[in-house]
């Protein structure tokens, strides 16, 4: 039953309808209303946590407003919706990005000040919202930051987990991993206790005849675990449209446990049924492109799935449509194959449910969904045992076969006694046990399937995808090349330079349309421009070395060359190429005289990054950054003119300090094997200069900001594979400077040789999967390179300039238009 005001009563409804804060007044107006009645506390006891807590209510009574209206408005207009499925939103924090969206930050900046507190210290009370690993979650949330503000009628869909990524400590140089509890107090999300939803798993499936002689499927027994959703207001920038991302939590099916075991003595395991359900969201897994196969992972993804396709398919009955409009109104893009299953979850809720004709719903499915593929590294290549999906998700394992079995037949009829292509493309590969290859599923399933950045999407066509390239065509591939969102990573991480740059544009419409940072490329022979530039890089880089201070004890001079690379550890990104490379440089001062020395550009090699937890080699690497840290930073000798930092627990805020401070950031990745990269463009759009590989976006990134403003090293994609087939079969030699690092570290000059030797053997011995001597070379000689340029002050600062004016393409709202012209066939809806 829809329950409503009645009509007449409605004028006192809209009399006294809240409408939240206008000015700083109103601001502190609510917020000591939050403090005192919401959170009760009072003038007496109300620290920075509170004071966080009350701006966060204020602004958040803003948010719902508007938020409210866009939820009406989308359901009136009744128009076509994205829906975005990812089992990772990496969002950060959301009280910055709140008061930028809504245009108030200088309110709560004046009331805040009036009040006694500085706004930075308030917002920086904020624990991040971190439901991602890396480069796929961000992506998430910035694609949602773009499609509420370019107005799209747009939900996101994920797992409300009650434990984020961990948090990393470095003890001893190791890492250790500390559980992400969160939820202590998140203002952002609303339980909506109201939808909840049962998913069923195990159990049986069986074959029944109606009444017509029609086959039925019937999957019965098992169990049901309670989906709860979670509502996260999404604010667009600039704009009133309020967007929804719904996390699911799960949660025992009789409530809180079971009473009639409970009653009759059987605690534990009514307990125990309880917790189960409970641990299906508990957790987000850790790895960051590795699959591990992991049952409870194969249960979060169902659970999420189809509880999402539940909802919506829910929504698309209330208007009463035929099933054949059901793409008309919904389209449905998977971050990766992580949510693989809602395509057979689609097909089975169409034909065992609503009785459609297998043809007929497999032609909605199709035209429902879009694949985004991140990877091309086969240990992320998503695999599930075929035994596992028949015991957990027996009538899904039916479905699957009949979908591999119809799409053989097709790819029979179009390339007769092509045995070896059927057994090449088949979703079941036959190993013992047997697995169903879910990009292979995601690919059959939909209509597009895309890559995230030109030689990425060129690569899934000519390598890991290349048979189906043959069966559909070409034009079923697709690239849209990523972006980030210029709010988070402009506005809000660089506020000096966003607006510098307001200023000479006139304002901050740039913010909307990153094209329009080309009218600032002019100004960069303008001496007064230029000043105020450095010395806004300058203020970032103090405030870096202001946190390492005090986070590591260690003091860094901000005239020194800042040199970052921050992402997850691991082999293909090969920070190893990096502290190998710092090494070098290490041994090179030490063997200068005091005059050489004089000649040395002073530089801090900054690292940041988490290694997945089983992932030891990783571990290596960071356990050897702060070995060599702990020898260089107080080698008296040394002094300033090499530094060597670990960020601990890298993530969205830390990002947000990092990414502005950058003289060079490094996105060094065997070729081929980074999809895009993202940070590349943050730390371009925020003035700094890369040292790169000829992979992922940096290929892009050139082609705009051209050959002359990056620094690019190092063997390309095509010759890749001869090069490993040299290492393995043809036998190679060391690069001597790296011969010299490897014999610094066998010396144990960075801690005991014994801890980091399966690291030099993985290069000398195993066959450099990753080419790390190969690239050693044409590395270092491009550091000095780089040492050279920055010399030239004025020169770096143009080139600067001229890359950020050149970024205008790497903005996330580019991206989405694309997604939404070329994928989703959506339209955006007008607010007014
Ligand atoms: C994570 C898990 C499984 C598969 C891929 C990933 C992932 O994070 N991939 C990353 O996606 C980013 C966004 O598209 C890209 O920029 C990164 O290059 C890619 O590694």
């Amino acid at each position: 039953v829809e329950a409503t005001i009645p009509e007449r009563l409605r004028e006192t409804w809209r009399k006294y309808s809240a409408n939240g804060f206008e000015d700083k007044g109103g601001f502190e107006r609510e917020f000591i209303r939050h403090v005192e009645t919401t959170l009760a506390r009072s003038l007496y006891n109300c620290d920075e946590l509170a004071a966080y807590a009350g701006t966060a209510l204020a602004f958040r009574d803003k948010m719902i407003i508007e938020w409210n209206k866009t939820q009406q408005r989308q359901t009136f207009a009744d128009q076509k919706r994205v829906y975005y499925l990812s089992l990772e939103f990496l969002m950060g924090r959301a009280l910055d990005n709140a008061m930028l969206n809504i245009d108030k930050k200088d309110a709560a900046r004046d009331g805040l000040g009036e009040l006694g507190f500085r706004i930075e210290d308030v917002i920086s009370q904020e624990h991040d919202a971190a439901l991602g690993n890396g480069g796929l979650g961000r992506l998430a949330a910035c694609l949602l930051d773009s499609m509420a503000t370019l107005d799209y009628p747009a939900w996101g869909y994920g797992l409300r987990y009650r434990y984020g990524i961990f948090k990393q400590e470095i003890i001893d140089g190791y890492q250790v991993e500390i559980p992400d509890y969160w939820l202590d107090f998140n203002p952002w999300e609303f339980p909506r206790h109201d939808v909840t939803v049962g998913i069923q798993f195990y159990g049986h499936s069986e074959k029944h005849e109606d009444e017509n002689g029609k086959v039925k499927h019937v999957w019965s027994g098992g169990e049901i675990v309670q989906a709860v959703a979670y509502d996260v207001p999404i604010p667009g920038y600039g704009t009133k449209t309020t967007n929804n991302l719904r996390l699911w939590s799960s949660k025992a099916s009789s409530g809180e446990f079971d009473f009639q075991k409970f009653n009759a003595g059987d605690y534990e395991s009514a307990v125990s049924d309880q917790q189960r359900a409970e641990t299906i969201s508990a957790v987000l897994y850790p790895n960051d492109n590795l699959d591990r196969g992991k049952e409870l992972r194969l249960k979060q993804q169902y659970f999420w799935c189809a509880a999402s396709l539940w909802d919506i398919v829910r929504r698309f009955k209330k208007s009463k449509r035929a099933w054949s409009e059901f793409p008309d109104q919904v389209a449905i893009q998977l971050n990766d194959t992580h949510p693989t299953l809602a395509i057979v979850e689609l097909q089975r809720i169409l034909v065992d449910q609503e009785d459609l004709e297998w043809d007929e719903a497999w032609q909605i499915v199709v035209n429902t969904f879009g694949y985004t593929n991140h990877t091309v590294l086969p240990e992320a290549l998503e695999k599930w045992s075929v035994p596992l999906l028949q015991h957990l998700l027996p009538r899904h394992l039916e479905i699957i076969y009949d979908i591999n079995l119809f799409f053989l037949q097709h790819v029979e009829e179009k390339f007769p006694g092509d045995w070896e292509l059927l057994s090449r493309v088949s979703v079941i590969e036959e190993s013992q046990p047997k697995m169903v290859r879910m990009a292979y599923l995601a690919i059959i399933g939909s209509h597009k399937v895309n890559g995230v950045a030109e030689l990425h999407s060129d690569l899934i066509k000519t390598t890991i995808f290349k048979d189906f390239v043959k069966i559909y065509g070409s034009d079923k591939f697709t690239n849209v090349t990523n972006g980030i969102t210029p709010r988070r990573w402009l506005h809000q991480a660089n506020p000096r330079l966003s607006s510098l740059i307001a200023s000479k544009l006139g304002g901050y419409n740039f913010l909307i349309d990153l094209t329009l940072l080309d009218g600032i490329e002019s100004y960069a022979n303008d001496p007064d421009f230029r000043r105020e530039w450095t010395e806004i890089k300058t203020a970032n880089k103090e405030r870096l070395a202001k946190y390492i201070k005090e986070t590591t004890g260690y003091s860094v001079s901000p005239t020194s060359l800042f040199d970052i690379q921050v992402k997850r550890i691991h082999e293909y990104k090969r920070q190893q190429l990096n502290i190998f490379g710092v090494i070098h440089r290490y041994l090179k001062i030490k063997s200068m005289t005091p005059q050489e020395r004089k000649k040395v550009v002073p530089r801090v090699s900054i690292f940041g990054g988490k290694a997945a937890p089983g992932y030891w080699m990783a571990k290596t690497i960071i356990h050897l950054i702060n070995g060599v840290a702990a020898v260089v930073n107080k080698d008296a000798e040394i002094g300033d003119l090499l530094k060597v930092i670990f960020i601990e627990d890298y993530n969205v805020s830390k990002a947000e300090i990092l990414v502005p401070a950058s003289d060079i950031s490094e996105h060094i990745s065997t070729a081929g094997t980074e999809a895009s990269g993202t940070s590349n463009m943050k730390f371009v759009l925020n003035g700094g200069l890369i040292i790169g590989t000829c992979d992922g976006a940096n290929i892009e990134i050139t082609r705009e900001i051209s050959e002359s403003n990056i620094f690019l090293f190092g063997n390309l994609a095509e010759d890749v594979d001869s090069l490993r087939h040299k290492h393995l079969y043809s036998g190679f030699t060391l690069d001597e400077h790296l011969h010299k690092v490897f014999e610094a570290i066998r010396a144990s000059a960075f801690g005991p040789a014994s801890a980091f030797e399966p690291l030099v053997a993985s290069i000398t011995d195993h066959g450099d999967y990753y080419l790390v001597s190969d690239d050693f070379s044409s590395y270092i000689q491009t550091q000095e390179a780089i040492d050279e340029e920055f010399t030239k002050q004025d020169e770096w600062v143009v080139k600067s300039i001229t890359s950020v004016a050149r970024m205008g393409f790497f903005s996330t709202d580019r991206v989405v238009g694309e997604y939404a012209d070329e994928i989703w066939n959506v339209e955006s809806l007008d607010v007014e």
